[in-house]
């Protein structure tokens, strides 16, 4: 029989004071998931143009399109009823307070692949949830919380509103995949897992030109397949959806990459480390993968701002660990 998303939290979280909290948060980004999917599933009516631009750029100085607006408006709304102390989204400059007696930190890219609504492909929402720490509720404090190291995350997990509405989630116990069936979600048959190594890889490649030698040396060795130094024939997928990118490496395995390159503000890669790269590294060190900026795990790095960028690989261990190995080869 079907598990209810619902039911599963119980199991793993009614325990304590804190799990309950990460409980009725997680339900609460359900809610907020299930208002950004039904406006993407209008997306292209006359009132509905929600991969307009809109306003300038975020935080990160991507422009902000409506529905990125929308998503972010959507979360702030659904978590501000539950123990949440502040709230850090890839679209705000700054910490937004919310409950001062709230136990939780939580962190969003609310919506993320936000270049791709307008063209009918997957999107998504990253989070992740940190213990609050800071007894004062000042935004300073608050703040320091916010770039707690990824490894103290009680759960993280991301939506993808595609053919389905989805979630794969971790509380620190494993991985579970979700989807949207009715109103309720529902634990799907297949579970996420990523097995030692596999023949695929993810990787914007017309950035080729602009990677440090040992990026361009790992990717020719899959280029060249059974007669390479990998000895073996690689396949490649790439969505311009992190989410989506992700939910395929769970189901058919893989490894992700999105390294520094030497264009103007990609030295340290495009995705940010408390949005997308902290969410995603748990997910896959739970189901038994690893995540690295190409040396250091993620989950052990300590962020040193809200809106800090990271290179980012990740999938199956294998994979990761021999790009680690590249990585460290002098050129
Ligand atoms: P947008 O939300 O601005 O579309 O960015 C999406 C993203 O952060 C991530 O989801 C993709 O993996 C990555 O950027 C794609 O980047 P490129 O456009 O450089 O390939």
């Amino acid at each position: 029989m079907s598990v209810s998303l619902t039911h599963y939290l119980s199991q793993n979280l009614d325990q304590d004071e804190i799990g309950k909290a990460v409980k009725d948060t997680v339900l609460s980004l359900c809610n907020s998931s299930k208002i950004i999917a039904q406006a993407l599933s209008v997306n292209g009516l006359t009132d509905a143009q929600f991969g307009d631009q809109i306003g300038g750029l975020n935080a990160d100085g991507d422009s902000q399109k409506a529905l990125d607006v929308l998503a972010d408006k959507a979360i702030i709304q659904e978590i501000s009823n539950y123990p949440v102390a502040a709230y850090f989204s890839e679209e705000q400059d700054e910490a937004l307070l919310l409950d001062k007696n709230g136990s939780l930190i939580v962190c969003v890219d609310p919506l993320d692949g936000s270049s791709n609504i307008d063209n009918n492909l997957s999107v998504g929402t990253i989070f992740s949830i940190l213990p609050r720490q800071a007894e004062l509720f000042e935004p300073d404090y608050l703040m320091a919380d916010a770039l707690q190291p990824g490894k103290n995350q009680l759960a993280s997990g991301f939506f993808v509103y595609g053919p389905q509405t989805s979630l794969i989630l971790t509380t620190g116990n494993g991985i579970a995949g979700f989807i949207l069936s009715g109103d309720d979600f529902v634990q799907m048959e297949w579970q996420p897992s990523l097995q030692e190594s596999s023949d695929q890889f993810a990787i914007n490649m017309s950035n080729m030109r602009h990677w440090a030698p040992q990026a361009r040396d790992y990717i020719q060795k899959c280029l060249d397949g059974l007669e390479g130094a990998f000895a073996r024939n690689y396949n490649m997928r790439w969505c311009g959806s992190l989410v989506a990118d992700a939910w395929r490496i769970f189901r058919q395995g893989g490894i992700f990459l999105y390294p520094e390159d030497n264009r103007q503000n990609y030295h340290a890669g495009r995705l940010r480390l408390i949005y997308e790269a902290n969410p995603i590294a748990f997910l896959v060190e739970q189901a038994g993968g690893r995540a690295s900026d190409g040396k250091t795990p993620i989950l052990q790095i300590k962020p040193q701002a809200i809106h800090q960028r990271i290179p980012l690989i990740f999938g199956c261990r294998k994979d990761v660990l021999n790009y680690e190995l590249h990585h460290s080869n002098k050129p």
